[in-house]
């Protein structure tokens, strides 16, 4: 499993750049790396923010020549927005100024946010602005899909969090996510838990089999734990080093459990509904926490269905079909491997040169989609 696949260096952003430039020939994932930077340079025009030494410094000195200090949003809670700073914990809120930003963001301030604020008592302060983000996860608004909705910000590695029973392995569901956490400059990271529920010979046993086969030969790392067994725990945490991470994932499959393994915490976990094996909603709301061993975490709330925030269908594809050439042997260029004749990816499934499961996932996310945009 610590053996990585070579594709996978593909999730480090800051290399990607060079590494396509020099070693990258083959055209599918040009193709795919050139949506992926057009993605990345819409962020940049919006909240996601390069920000360099320089601007680190120029806002530094900003908050010294106004008197304002630098901290971290460690949660958003009903008293006001927790800050950590200076050792200790502010209830903030945000200044008027900020209040009024025109924005199509649903909420101005996140988990893992720096901003810098006017201390107005011992516990108290007002935020005065907050810094570039460098990454953020966000999605599409539940009730107004127009909004974007931030879930937590300046974060090295999503783990994307999946049970193989209760609930059970939902492999689009995790391809959202993943394609969430690309959107916002992130690195997606698998984590496979309550592998000791799985039984021999089940379907679910296969479902996550094929899963860990499919989803790592595209490059990405999967980790399979569980809390009972303690597998795969030392591999997370190792992971998990002088990095911050946030649990993503459904509500139920063991975010917090996986926390309080990890870091020796006490977090609220909640049981699963026995007749549809779904969480409670146990987390409320989202909260960074410093890791014992160097690094934060921050657990998030199970999300009950994971819109993609600004994705055209026509762009889903080069998310998939990561064999090399595979789209450019299609009859029509602007095929969309669903159902047109002379589909190359269709006849690869077919086949069996390209995976069944990964193929479905890519049908099951374009028809959600479709639902998705007709409710807009
Ligand atoms: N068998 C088994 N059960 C687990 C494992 N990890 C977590 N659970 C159980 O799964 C249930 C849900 O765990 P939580 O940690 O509350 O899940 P969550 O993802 O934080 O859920 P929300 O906060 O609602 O989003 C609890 O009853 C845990 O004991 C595991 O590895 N194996
Ligand atoms: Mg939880
Ligand atoms: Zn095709």
């Amino acid at each position: 499993m610590s053996k990585e696949h070579p594709l996978s260096k593909r999730w480090d952003h800051h290399e990607l750049e060079d590494e396509y430039l020099v070693h990258e020939k083959r055209e599918g994932r040009q193709q795919r790396k050139i949506a992926a930077a057009k993605d990345r340079s819409k962020y940049k025009k919006t909240d996601v923010k390069k920000y360099s030494k320089e601007d680190e410094e120029l806002l530094q000195q900003r908050g010294q020549e106004e008197g304002l200090i630098r901290g971290r949003v460690t949660s958003i809670a009903s008293e006001g927005i927790l800050v950590a700073a200076e050792g200790k914990s502010y209830t903030c809120f945000l200044r008027g100024a900020l209040k009024k930003e025109k924005t199509q963001l649903k909420n101005l301030v996140v988990t893992g946010d720096y901003v810098h604020f006017q201390v107005s008592s011992e516990h108290e302060g007002a935020i005065a602005y907050v810094e570039p983000r460098q990454t953020v996860l966000s999605r599409a608004d539940n009730l107004d899909q127009r909004k974007k909705q931030l879930i937590a910000s300046n974060i090295d590695q999503v783990l994307i969090t999946t049970s193989v029973v209760k609930p059970i392995l939902r492999p689009s569901l995790v391809d959202r996510y993943i394609i969430a956490t690309e959107q916002g400059g992130m690195s997606p990271i698998v984590i496979v838990n309550k592998i000791d529920l799985l039984e021999e010979e089940t379907a679910e046993k296969k479902l996550w089999r094929d899963f860990v086969r499919d989803w790592s030969a595209c490059g990405f790392k999967i980790i399979n734990v569980s809390i009972v067994t303690g597998e795969g725990i030392e591999e997370l945490k190792a992971v998990m080093k002088d990095k911050s991470s946030v649990f993503s994932g459904q509500s139920g499959v063991g975010k917090s459990s996986l926390i309080n393994a990890v870091a020796g915490l006490n977090l609220k976990v909640g049981e699963t509904v026995e007749r549809t094996g779904k969480g409670t909603h146990t987390t409320t709301a989202a909260a960074l926490l410093p890791l014992p061993f160097g690094g934060w975490c921050i657990d998030t709330p199970g999300i009950k269905s994971f819109g993609i925030w600004d994705l055209p269908k026509e762009d889903v594809k080069y998310y998939f079909f990561d064999i090399p050439g595979r789209t450019f042997d299609c009859k029509f260029p602007t095929c969309t491997h669903l159902h047109e004749p002379g589909c190359a990816v269709i006849e690869a499934v077919e086949q069996g040169t390209y995976s069944a499961l990964r193929y479905e996932s890519y049908v099951a996310l374009m028809d959600e989609l479709d639902q998705e945009h007709i409710r807009r």
